[in-house]
């Protein structure tokens, strides 16, 4: 079976050959999402959340809807839980500055993985440089897999907050965040959960997975890039100090102090992005009227063929699993004898885009021993016959530069 999702996007009328497999970079924008944007910026836009003109409170209830859909999306208690930053970075950011910087001490220790894409280490590394605390990693084996052993080794009492990738945007594994949020609470540790290559491809639910932060970018599940997201706990987001300070996030202010207003306001310092987070909620309409069931049923049976497709090419190396149910739509692999780059030039030149490179996960390349690697990344859009050419000119890349197959 092939889907017709393509027909919702004006993206690919506009590219009909065009086979887009860098989906964990960004998405196509279903022309719904397009649409929304527009009305509102038509018909509704003016500075929220400080006048009290009709528009101004047309703009605000736009915004704070958006606010509200996105809990219900991924099953948060109130929407007062949920902070709109710029994207997944940002807020992994926010958490890192204004938890992480304000509650660490010398002699603590924050727990991640060697798999995090840059924006989950990066912070990490400025909050325990100032504060005194000590980065450890979760190693996982070479197919991606972090043992419980490992889970129960590095999660200790010295653990203040441990910050993991749901799923891996180079492996496509998904980690056992359950265990990992549980061992974290077992030693009063803070678990926070990047959810960058997750809220796209599957149902999250923040509550029963008791993760005390979420993070994800709107941009990789449809929406326009800039408006992104993160969940918190309202008891942590209170006792937290705001990220940026300026207007928006003030209650009173006096020309030496202020007061700051309430959570989810006093972390959204500011003009807000009201198109973006309207765009956002057009997007998990979308998603929701499709359902995450038959989007993972979809990207599960694309990563099948795709991956026996590719196993069947012996001059193809896949990174990670060997499972493709462990993958979830994420495969990156080397062609023997080609550097990715010329690959992803000649597979550009078949119309296929995919990305090449370190995927902003330079540790984990460099534990797997790898410098550079290709990937393809599937959305539900995605067809077979798409796959299919994908495998086909995948044959003709040694060819093309002067290799046997
Ligand atoms: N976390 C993970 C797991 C990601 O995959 C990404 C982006 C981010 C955080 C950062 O998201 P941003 O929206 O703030 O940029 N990943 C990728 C990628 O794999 N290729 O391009 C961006």
């Amino acid at each position: 079976m092939s889907s017709n999702f393509r027909k919702d996007f004006k993206f690919f009328n506009e590219y009909p050959d065009l086979i887009y497999f860098d989906n964990a970079a960004t998405t196509q924008k279903p022309d719904i999402v397009l649409e929304k944007m527009i009305k509102y910026y038509e018909s509704e836009n003016a500075n929220p959340l400080r006048g009290v003109y009709d528009l101004s409170v047309k703009a605000t209830a736009a915004y704070e809807n958006a606010r509200e859909r996105t809990a219900k999306f991924i099953g948060a208690e109130s929407a007062s839980e949920i902070i709109f930053t710029r994207n997944a970075t940002e807020s992994l950011n926010l958490i890192a500055r204004s938890y992480g910087e304000t509650f660490l001490k010398e002699g603590d220790e924050v727990v991640l993985t060697v798999m995090e894409h840059h924006s989950n280490l990066l912070p990490w590394q400025e909050a325990a440089g100032k504060t005194g605390a000590k980065l450890v990693f979760l190693t996982p084996d070479m197919t991606g897999f972090i043992s419980d052993e490992e889970i129960e080794k590095k999660i200790t009492e010295k653990t203040k907050i441990v910050s993991i990738a749901h799923i891996s945007n180079v492996l496509g594994r998904r980690n056992p965040i359950e265990k990992i949020i549980k061992a974290a609470h077992n030693v009063g540790a803070v678990a926070v959960i990047d959810g960058a290559q997750a809220v796209p491809h599957t149902r999250v639910n923040v509550r029963e997975l008791d993760a005390d932060f979420y993070v994800f970018s709107g941009h990789k599940m449809l929406a326009p890039m800039g408006i992104g997201v993160v969940y918190g706990k309202k008891k942590l987001l209170n006792k937290m100090p705001p990220f940026l300070t300026g207007g928006e996030m003030i209650e009173y202010v006096e020309l030496n102090s202020a007061t700051y207003a309430e959570v989810p306001h006093k972390f959204e310092a500011g003009t807000v992005n009201v198109g973006g987070a309207v765009g956002l909620n057009a997007a998990m309409d979308y998603l929701d009227n499709i359902g995450f069931d038959y989007i993972e049923e979809t990207e599960l049976r694309l990563t099948k063929m795709m991956f026996e497709g590719m196993k069947s090419l012996p001059y193809i190396n896949i990174v990670g699993s060997d499972r493709f149910e462990e993958h979830n739509g994420i495969i990156t692999f080397t062609i023997d004898d080609v550097h990715p780059h010329d690959s992803a030039s000649i597979l550009n030149e078949a119309k296929i885009c995919v990305r090449a490179g370190h995927h902003c996960a330079q540790p984990l390349m460099k534990f797997l021993g790898l410098n550079s690697t290709l990937r393809a990344s599937l959305y539900f859009y995605n067809t077979e016959e798409e796959v299919e050419r994908f495998l086909d000119s995948l044959t003709k890349v040694r060819g093309w530069l002067g290799y046997g197959a």
